[in-house]
């Protein structure tokens, strides 16, 4: 009994970590429990930014700690049958232990992401940095957290712009009628709803197949998946630059998969999210954020026509979209739309 309590007061006294470290590497590495392979789940591929910018956290991350975290990518939200809007709640589950996911695709889970849906809510980029570089980013990571996720880092899908197989999009006149295809958040609902479209939510593995046989009109989506999806292949052969949301990437990891980690494999990992995080946001924004916007030229050259609004022109769905804004700003939080309209307003251009 007594030799007993003595050991235990001794073990106490060491502290585990202090045990491990006096432990040569080879024991450290069979008691501890890394997983062969880590499973990032992923919309889609490497031949999107959202896919590149995966790729590079996983090579990131591989390189810095030798091996020791090994990622495999799985796009197609394919962990989870292709049902993006489930990805979430799979995070927090394990069925995932990490992924760059969308603010839309999480947004039935998280209300707060929500924001980002606003209908013209962040009329340039400077806004969508303004936010998510920002106290309002701060705040959101909080509530992700609080959710049951690790959030490590922002990238960006993109501004959605509008697509469809009939005519020309310039005014709100223009898309009644049109049967466009929308995702996750009902609050995309209740925009097509108001423009007097008839939006219909289905996934992204069922909505191409969906433009292929004519079953929808039309979709929203950044063209940087317009062009990678080659949209203009299933009848999209029109767009609208109307820039009305703008879904930003998280990167994060699981809560248990995180905590199994090493502090300083942590660290590797949060970093490297970071700076994956950065080269992949300015993937995204190529040839959309320079002068002349090159991107525009090769896709109008595939025979695409690209309507283009004048302020008056993009007003006027500003004004059909104001009480979609303010029934959502409610149910958001009105204390964190009102901050993130101020960080906006407040905006380095
Ligand atoms: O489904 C979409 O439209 C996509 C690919 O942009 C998202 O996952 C939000």
């Amino acid at each position: 009994m007594k030799i007993r309590r003595s050991l235990l007061a001794t073990l106490a006294a060491t502290g585990l970590s202090t045990l491990l470290a006096a432990l040569p590497a080879t024991a450290v590495a069979q008691t501890n429990p890394y997983k062969a392979e880590y499973r990032m789940s992923l919309v889609v591929g490497t031949a999107f930014p959202w896919g590149k910018g995966g790729q590079i956290w996983a090579d990131l991350v591989k390189e810095r700690t030798q091996g020791r975290i090994n990622i495999k990518l799985y796009p197609g939200v394919s962990l989870i049958q292709g049902d993006q809007t489930r990805e979430f709640s799979a995070l927090r589950q394990g069925v995932i232990d990490m992924a760059v996911g969308s603010t839309i695709n999480w947004s039935p889970q998280v209300k707060q992401l929500n924001l980002f849906s606003l209908p013209f809510l962040m009329p340039d980029y400077a806004s969508i940095d303004a936010l998510t570089q920002g106290e309002v980013g701060k705040d959101i990571f909080a509530t992700l957290d609080k959710a049951g996720v690790v959030p490590l880092a922002w990238g960006e899908n993109g501004y959605r712009e509008l697509t469809n197989s009939k005519r020309p999009v310039r005014t709100p006149e223009d898309i009644k009628g049109l049967k466009i295809r929308v995702v996750g958040s009902p609050l995309f609902l209740d925009t097509f709803t108001a423009l007097g479209a008839n939006p219909t939510q289905m996934s992204w593995a069922d909505a191409q197949p969906a433009f292929a046989s004519g079953a929808v009109d039309g979709q929203e989506n950044p063209m940087s998946i317009f062009t990678a999806a080659k949209l203009h292949n299933v009848g999209q052969k029109n767009v609208t630059m109307w820039g009305y949301v703008a879904d930003p990437l998280v990167f994060v990891v699981n809560k248990d998969i995180w905590a199994s980690w090493t502090p300083a494999d942590q660290k590797i990992v949060r970093e490297a999210a970071l700076e994956a995080g950065k080269q992949q946001i300015a993937i995204a924004r190529k040839g959309l954020n320079e002068p002349g916007q090159p991107l525009l030229k090769d896709i109008a050259a595939l025979g695409v026509t690209i309507t283009q609004l004048t302020p008056a022109e993009r007003e006027a769905f500003v004004k059909a979209t104001r009480p979609v804004y303010a029934k959502w700003k409610t149910q958001i939080g009105a204390d964190l739309v009102n901050k993130a309209e101020k960080a906006i307003a407040q905006r380095k251009q």
